[in-house]
């Protein structure tokens, strides 16, 4: 339940928040395995309430659910199985955001994306069917200190599912199962802390193994990776999960901003991961922002650095990638200013595709995080540089800092001041492509190149006022 899943030369997933399965999958196809993205996060796919009240088709109507129907603006059943054939034959793994926690809020009759009807007021989802004897009594969740509270009452008045009911774990199961025997490699357990680590156990050993006719070895089994948001100080730790899966690790989101935001010199990242307290790097799924804490919800506040901050963003971006702490996850945004407002969309509230520009951006609305030459370019120095650990930390002892791969790879950054001079890159003699500044294409470079002398030894020259405070050079990308 910890293993990704991906094939063996990738290792990082990208969540394309909100985009339709159809477009996913032509993303799999056309883009995402040339870049050696692993898998994809997708948005939940259960059956959600249609909410026109306040902001039209807020994003978060998908973190409703009224039913397990495979039924949403992203696409039916079909188009979804489609979509994870076509992903997994070109080695893309899919990975669903499972809403397992409640059902929608307290919001009346509600009508659902797939035609379905619930009653929130007197807690009756027929098409599933729930009624009120599947869900704990009302009461709010306002006290973060006080565990029971947390896991048995309703965050933000969403209708909290007794998950210890046995006909509760039977439908959850039959429903993860039937993803799994469409194809799915792994689950986001949603709003996990607010459920009981013995439900979820009960409810995670009833999955089934993953399908084999996907192409996923015998035996293998989901991953699970579960959101339990711990900055530390609440009635509820990681640590009570650490046995069921993977964790989001959000203290890791917290610092990599304020850290590139500058409120702290890049120096101390000499020792990032377990060494800054985070959770064993096996367990964690770390990320630069997600689709909560990019606009104020979820936990990170001020300090989370998201595509509207662009130089840091790709800094802090290209620094998770290359560290070889944690499960890494990369963003991927639609344009934002209302952080109610869904996605681009016509005015019925259909999704409208992302197009796609010459230069490889997105068009209409979607940012495409997961586009961006330095972002992908790092996850091929991700792939390249699997299974080495980190050696020959550099810091001028400030704002400069620089690290290798084993033989593998080499990246420096700044954050103040040039950098001019020679250094230990790791790397056998040779001219090597800079992947931030520009891309290896046809064997020509198309931005800075670092010549290594036979000694490791390359002249690196990296300006403070580069469009990128980064450098980075890899094995597969010798000019
Ligand atoms: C919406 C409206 C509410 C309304 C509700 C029901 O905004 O006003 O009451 O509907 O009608 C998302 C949105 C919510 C939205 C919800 C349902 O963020 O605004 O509510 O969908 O549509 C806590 C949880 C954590 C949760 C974050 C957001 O612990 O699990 O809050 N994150 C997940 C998803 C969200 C999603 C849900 C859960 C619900 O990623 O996208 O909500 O499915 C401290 C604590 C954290 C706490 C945080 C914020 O940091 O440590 O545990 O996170 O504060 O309260
Ligand atoms: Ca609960």
């Amino acid at each position: 339940q910890w293993n990704e899943n991906m094939w063996d030369n990738r290792n990082t997933m990208v969540h394309l928040f909100e985009w339709k399965w159809n477009d996913i999958a032509s993303e799999c196809e056309r883009f995402l395995q040339h870049r050696g993205y692993g898998g994809v996060q997708v948005s939940p796919v259960s059956e959600n309430a249609i909410i026109t009240s306040g902001t039209f088709r807020p994003w978060w109507e998908r973190y409703q659910p009224v039913s397990y129907l495979i039924a949403t603006r992203s696409g039916n059943e079909a188009e979804f199985a489609d979509m994870v054939r076509r992903c997994n034959n070109v080695g893309v793994r899919i990975y669903v955001d499972m809403v397992i926690n409640h059902m929608t809020g307290n919001i009346g009759t509600v009508y659902g994306t797939g035609g379905s009807v619930g009653y929130s007021d007197t807690k009756y989802f027929p098409a599933v069917p729930y009624d009120a004897s599947h869900f704990n009594p009302e009461c709010s969740i306002n006290d973060y200190t006080n565990a029971y509270e947390v896991r048995n009452c309703e965050l933000v008045s969403l209708r909290d599912l007794n998950q210890g009911i046995e006909h509760v774990r039977e439908r959850i199961t039959t429903f993860m199962n039937k993803l799994i025997s469409l194809g799915v490699a792994g689950f986001r357990i949603d709003a996990a802390k607010h459920m009981w680590p013995g439900d979820l156990e009960n409810i995670f050993g009833r999955l089934n193994n993953l399908n084999t006719g996907h192409g996923f070895p015998s035996g293998a089994r989901p991953l699970i990776f579960q959101e339990v948001i711990d900055l530390g100080g609440e009635g509820i730790s990681f640590t009570e999960y650490l046995h069921l899966g993977r964790i989001t690790e959000f203290r890791y989101s917290a610092e990599i901003g304020r850290v590139f935001r500058g409120y702290d010199q890049l120096r101390w990242l000499s020792n990032w991961g377990e060494g800054w307290g985070f959770m064993a790097s096996g367990s964690a799924v770390v990320f630069v922002d997600n689709h909560d804490n990019q606009r104020g919800h979820g936990a990170g506040g001020d300090n989370i650095l998201t595509y509207k901050n662009p130089k840091q963003y790709k800094m802090a971006s290209a620094f998770m990638l290359a560290h070889p702490y944690g499960s890494t996850r990369v963003m991927s945004s639609f344009a934002f200013t209302d952080t109610d407002a869904g996605p681009p969309q016509d005015g019925n509230g259909n999704i409208i595709s992302p197009g796609i520009n010459a230069d490889e951006t997105c068009t209409n609305g979607w940012v495409c995080e997961h586009r961006w030459r330095q972002i992908y370019n790092m996850v091929g120095f991700r792939n390249a540089v699997r299974g080495t650990g980190l050696n020959d930390f550099w810091t001028n002892g400030a704002q400069q800092i620089a690290f290798c791969r084993g033989g593998s790879g080499f990246i420096a950054f700044t954050n103040g001041g040039t950098i001019a001079q020679n250094m230990q890159t790791c790397l056998p003699s040779g001219t090597y492509c800079d992947v931030i500044s520009g891309s290896l294409i046809n064997g020509q470079c198309t931005g800075k190149t670092v010549t290594v002398g036979a000694n490791g030894i390359g002249y690196v020259y990296l300006a403070d006022n580069e469009e990128d405070g980064v450098l980075a050079i890899h094995i597969n990308a010798r000019v």
